[in-house]
């Protein structure tokens, strides 16, 4: 069973499934914390000094060290539960309640629920089931960018001016991924809603669209930021499922005649406006345990509020930047913003 970062992300996983979420972060930042050292752990003397390392997670480290295995790692890897959530959570569109409802009327196998006729699976899961085979399969880096050779050439046509931006894991510099997500806007304010539905639009005559899940833009500037962390923003975004030509992926020649001559990736688009990029752009880079740390350190640390549309200095007025003396969240505006919107 591989590294200790992979140890302490099943106990994190297996915490989310039981919905314990304390010590589902507690060992996700664990995790992240070991995979951002520069050289991997030798031994147990190397996690001295190491920060959010909790006396859990010293036990698991230590074991694997010991023992070559962690015996609650083992524990959880084998449990039936575990194991049968883990499947279930794999299919696009189901997440760990569904799981957890399957699991519960003594579903175990993929096999079982599309055979099982009184379950009812949503347009999403249809879809994750559909092409199970192909989306589970990891994303190489040469497939995210035939995938957005293609959006950017639709996107050009809806307007020359659009820009485009490879962002998640593959920004990070990972060679695989899940999916593909990509930032796209155009420089005239407003203009950028009807970018993604004239994509959609063009991947579906063109015959490439297998699944779209459209969202409209739900961005209100004067209604941010909101008091807890929000994992959605009110961009417009949409969650496909398209239709990648083997051809078209660089190195991969048109191989074997046989079989198919494409394979069904999923891919995230999002549309802020232009002058909310920056901030988009953040937010949908990741990792997950990142933004989560950059979010903590701008509350704690600056007293401020970062999430995917601003950051909001909670002790200036958004507006116009004068000095608040009042803290005033959500919503950071001094008295004259505050009784102008009032009027308006
Ligand atoms: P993901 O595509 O889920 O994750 P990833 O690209 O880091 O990893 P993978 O290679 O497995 O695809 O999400 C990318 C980032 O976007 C992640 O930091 C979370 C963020 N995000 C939002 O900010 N808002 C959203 O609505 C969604 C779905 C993701
Ligand atoms: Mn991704
Ligand atoms: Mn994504
Ligand atoms: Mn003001």
């Amino acid at each position: 069973m591989g590294t200790p970062s992979d140890a302490l992300e099943v106990l994190a996983e297996n915490y989310e499934f039981i919905e314990s979420i304390g010590p589902c972060l507690g060992f996700r930042r664990a995790a992240s914390v070991l995979k951002s050292l520069p050289a991997p752990l030798r031994n147990i003397n190397d996690i001295e000094g190491l920060p959010c390392l909790g006396p859990e997670t010293k036990a698991v480290i230590q074991d694997i060290f010991e023992c070559g295995s962690s015996s609650k790692v083992e524990e959880v890897l084998t449990d039936e539960r575990y194991r049968t959530l883990k499947i279930f959570t794999s299919v696009f569109g189901v997440g760990p309640k569904t799981a957890e409802k399957w699991y519960r009327r003594g579903l175990r196998s993929l096999e079982q629920i599309v055979s099982d006729s009184s379950i009812h699976l949503n347009k999403m899961q249809i879809a994750g089931f559909q092409y199970y085979e192909d989306i589970s399969k990891p994303v190489s880096k040469a497939e995210a960018e035939a995938v957005g050779h293609i959006i950017k050439e639709i996107a050009g046509c809806f307007s020359p001016d659009v820009t485009m931006t490879l962002t998640g894991g593959f920004r990070r510099g990972k060679e695989f991924g899940h999916d593909v997500d990509f930032l796209l806007t155009v420089p005239r304010p407003g203009k950028e809603d009807g970018l993604l539905p004239a994509v959609i639009d063009q991947l579906r005559i063109q015959g490439l669209l297998l699944y779209s899940d459209f969202q409209e833009s739900t961005f209100d500037l004067s209604r941010l930021p909101n008091r807890r962390f929000e994992a959605m923003d009110h961009f417009q975004k949409c969650f496909l499922i398209v239709k990648l030509k083997k051809e078209q992926v660089v190195g991969q020649q048109a191989e074997q005649r046989c079989g198919r001559d494409w394979k069904a990736v999923r891919v995230d688009l999002v549309a802020p406006p232009a002058e909310r990029y920056a901030f988009a752009l953040l937010g949908w880079s990741g990792s997950t345990q990142f933004e989560r740390d950059l979010r903590r350190y701008s509350r704690l640390e600056r007293n401020m509020l970062l999430d995917n549309h601003a950051l909001f200095d909670k002790t200036t007025c958004f507006f116009c930047n004068k000095v608040i003396h009042q803290r005033r969240i959500p919503m950071a505006r001094c008295d004259s913003t505050a009784s102008a919107m009032l009027t308006a």
